[in-house]
């Protein structure tokens, strides 16, 4: 039958990570328990104009609170990996000096639970929330900032070492810099072209410097890659092309995995790099285990004025982020939007991992993040959000496409594991394969999770019982 069919093109390699994906701030709430102390999306979300409907995460989804029920959900779908990440100002509440071992404790709480459920923790050590006293230093274009997180990355291995397999650095840092340091779009809301390209070169020392101080085995590190294609064959989008592939893609992967800077890039920049010191790109490039890939669309880009200047609007006010690029301009590609405006291109994906395979070989690869906002109808207690499902179908075959080509992919988060706070977009935009429902914070698994439940089942069930 046609169901048969999806479910045996859907079988995965034996210990495939089956996974979902959070993040602190996007979920916990209690901002002020505990000890914890401000990070920048606190400020952030309190500055008029910044997020749309003035919304903040001061609750969220109460997560910090309901951890238990959580991860009975997760366990009810049966994942096998659970990616999440710490917030740096529960356990620095100021960002360096005294640990807040209250804030730890949350942290094993969480993970004691995890591992009685049997689900794998992967631990993000930062997912954008820096300690606002760092910000008011400097923040991510000072230097000093990345030498504070290999410390606050060192306290967090000591104490969760033993509870802890899988650990993984930054988050995607062409978000937090370009975002948070050139467009203004995320905390802190910059609009500094030059001290985004910093802030982006002290994300990554922080990457490098946090693996030799963690001394960590199983550590990776994250970037949000995409597809990129020239609207035309012309040699201005052929330009804008290999632009946005350099800014986005190949500063974060070159710096990473070879040790180096694409030079194209630093051309297109044409600014004094005096910050990047002696023996940075060797430090960046400290041996990691594996590479987290986070993925949600193409780019088709133009040279050519009239596009829009980024990919999907923001909501709010903003600058490009295309610091060197500014011309560049994102147009339409002819694909069917998410809520978010971001085109599906499941291709887009296979093409991502096998172009990251080729080029940097020898890396293990994980999809960390992989999913969709839509607008979701809840009818008679029932999310029928066939959208998100046949998202995210579409993609695991484009992971099942790229592992027959080779490549070396060991797992697949969804993004996200609940409805949660979207950044400058608040909560109208719903990434969850389980729904929250913001009055009561109630939490019911949309069909998309009974469908990737059902996935995950079948291929346990082909897995040797006695590991
Ligand atoms: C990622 N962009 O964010 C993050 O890792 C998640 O926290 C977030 O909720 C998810 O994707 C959905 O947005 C991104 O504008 C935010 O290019 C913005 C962009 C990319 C990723």
């Amino acid at each position: 039958t046609q169901e048969e069919q999806t479910r045996s093109e859907l079988r995965f390699p034996t210990g495939f990570a089956w996974g979902a994906a959070t993040s602190a701030y996007q979920i916990e709430g209690a901002v002020t328990a505990d000890g914890r102390g401000t990070s920048i999306w606190d400020t952030f979300t309190k500055t008029p104009g910044r997020v749309v409907g003035g919304e903040h995460a001061d609750v969220a989804i109460d997560h910090y609170n309901r951890y238990r029920d959580d991860v009975r959900i997760m366990a009810d779908l049966g994942l096998s990996a659970y990616r999440f990440s710490v917030s740096w100002p529960r356990v620095q509440p100021t960002g360096s000096g005294a640990v807040n071992h209250k804030g730890l404790d949350f942290y094993k709480r969480l993970l004691d639970e995890l591992l009685s459920h049997g689900i794998d923790p992967w631990l993000t050590l930062y997912h954008w929330d820096l300690p606002q006293a760092l910000e008011d230093r400097g923040g991510w274009p000072v230097r000093d900032t990345a030498l504070r997180f290999a410390d606050y990355a060192a306290v967090v291995h000591e104490a969760l070492r033993d509870r802890v397999h899988t650990w993984s650095t930054v988050n995607e840092p062409w978000c937090a810099a370009f975002l948070g340091y050139a467009s203004g779009e995320h905390a802190p809301g910059r609009r500094e072209p030059e001290n985004a390209i910093r802030a982006a070169h002290h994300l990554n020392l922080a990457h490098g410097l946090s693996v030799q101080s963690m001394g960590a085995r199983r550590v990776g590190g994250c970037v949000n890659l995409y597809a990129i294609t020239p609207a035309t064959a012309s040699e201005a989008d052929l330009d804008a092309a290999r632009r946005i592939d350099g800014l986005q893609n190949r500063f974060f992967l070159d710096a990473l995995l070879t040790g180096r800077y694409p030079q194209d890039v630093l051309d297109d920049l044409g600014m004094d790099l005096s910050f990047i010191e002696d023996g940075d790109l060797k430090t960046i490039n400290a041996p990691i285990d594996l590479l987290l890939v986070n993925y949600y669309s193409r780019f088709t880009v133009s040279g050519a004025p009239g596009g829009r200047a980024s990919a999907a609007a923001a909501p709010t006010d903003t600058a490009s982020p295309w610091v060197g690029s500014e011309h560049v301009s994102f147009v339409n590609g002819g694909r069917p939007v998410t809520a978010m405006g971001w085109e599906i291109d499941e291709d887009g994906l296979v093409e991502v991992l096998t172009r990251v395979a080729r080029d940097y070989p020898r890396t293990p690869l994980v999809v960390s993040e992989n999913g969709a906002a839509f607008d979701d109808v809840l009818e008679n207690g029932r999310v029928r959000d066939d959208d998100r499902r046949a998202y995210v179908e579409a993609h695991l075959r484009a992971c099942r496409e790229a592992i027959d080509a080779g490549v070396p992919l060991e797992g697949y988060f969804a993004w996200s594991l609940m409805d949660n706070f979207e950044w400058a977009w608040g909560y109208g935009k719903r990434f969850g394969i389980v729904r929250v429902d913001y009055e009561t914070l109630e939490r019911l698994p949309k069909d998309s999770a009974t469908w990737y439940a059902e996935i995950i089942r079948q291929n346990r069930n082909h897995e040797p019982t006695d590991s």
